[in-house]
């Protein structure tokens, strides 16, 4: 067994106050955001996770001098604050040239317009003092299979990836994968896909995987298992922490809100592997209950830390020799009644 690891936690500011309910009004004013950084740490958490607008909001309008400026002013913001940037992730799904997919689009005007934003976010985290980027690769897929050439998609995700590494080979890529949302069916879905490309990369110690436990329930995967083939790999960049009650909207629930032996598995695997013993964040990617009032609204995530410290605390206290003896017997009824017994704390 490892030394027992100190875990550290990071969210991003969109975790913030946001994600009232779209289908009426709105139920809690939004937050500041420039605001949501001296929240972090009172909160438990010391790693931010930044999209390259939440550092420097409106980029493409701005030159790579004022980009720059509004880099370092960040950066000197977070060393005040005490806060660490994990990763910065280019936000390539809500412009119009991004519409219809970013590196997969079949307009090339478009796809050099994801070539240039990326290029921008390298340079963002550089200068940020960060070496991960992350790609969720939202709207690389399709809504009607006819639309694209999916093995062309594939080539382009891949050329892509090569081109990072060649522009800053001190960059680590951290491929996200989601199976849909809000495309119909994504190009990355599963950690198997964003593996496969790291390893097809021209410099695979450079291209790992982050997992979100939602993603991967919507692909109808355990979180749990998607960690450990990471893990297996040893590319697991970070989790995205949180739950989703079924294969329905993207719901960022908070971690453990519907299933919390789901999670406890998660913990389990994240824990009795080491992970964050080379600091790896354990990331949260909850957004607050659409109908919660208040302002700003941060008790998802303080809730949603505390839990996974709670499970910790259940996979440290798990007795392992009863678990070796059930599977031996391969007595797997005892050894679910005694999982379940202990979440529930009963002896
Ligand atoms: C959305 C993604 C996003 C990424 C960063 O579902 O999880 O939040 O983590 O681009
Ligand atoms: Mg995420």
């Amino acid at each position: 067994m490892n030394n027992a690891t100190t875990y550290r936690f990071s969210f991003g500011p969109w975790n913030i106050s946001e994600g009232g309910d779209p289908f009426g009004p709105d139920v809690r004013a939004a937050f500041p955001h420039e605001q949501k950084f001296a929240l972090y740490r009172p909160l438990g958490f010391e790693g931010v996770q930044f999209h390259d607008d939440d550092v420097v909001p409106g980029l493409d309008k701005l030159t790579p001098g004022q980009i720059s400026q509004k880099t370092c002013e960040v950066r000197a913001m977070l060393s005040n604050q005490g806060l660490t940037p994990e990763f910065v992730a280019p936000r390539l799904w809500f412009a119009e040239q991004t519409v219809d997919g970013a590196y997969t689009s079949n307009n090339a005007t478009d796809r050099a317009y994801a070539w240039d934003r990326t290029q921008k976010c390298i340079d963002i985290a550089e200068a940020l003092g960060c070496k991960a980027i992350v790609l969720w690769l939202s709207r690389e897929g399709t809504y009607i299979r006819e639309a694209k050439d999916a093995k062309l998609a594939y080539q382009r995700l891949l050329e892509t990836v090569n081109r990072m590494l060649d522009y800053n080979k001190q960059i680590e890529i951290w491929i996200e994968p989601k199976p849909n949302e809000p495309t119909d069916h994504a190009y990355v879905p599963t950690i198997g896909h964003a593996i496969a490309l790291a390893y097809a990369s021209k410099d695979a110690s450079r291209v790992k995987g982050l997992i979100e436990s939602a993603h991967a329930l919507l692909a109808g995967l355990d979180p749990s298992d998607e960690m450990a083939f990471a893990l297996a790999h040893d590319k697991l960049g970070s989790v995205h922490l949180n739950d989703q009650n079924g294969l329905k909207y993207d719901q960022d629930k908070n971690f453990g809100g519907a299933n919390l032996r789901v999670a406890f598995n998660q913990v389990r695997v994240l824990e009795q592997n080491g992970y964050g013993q080379r600091g790896e964040f354990i990331g949260l990617d909850v957004k607050a209950i659409r109908t919660q009032r208040g302002c700003p609204v941060t008790d998802h995530l303080k809730n949603s830390r505390e839990l996974f410290l709670h499970l910790v605390e259940k996979v440290r206290s798990v007795d392992h020799n009863l678990v070796r003896q059930f599977q031996e017997a391969r007595n797997y009824e005892a050894l679910e009644l005694y999982i379940l017994r202990h979440l529930l704390g009963v002896k």
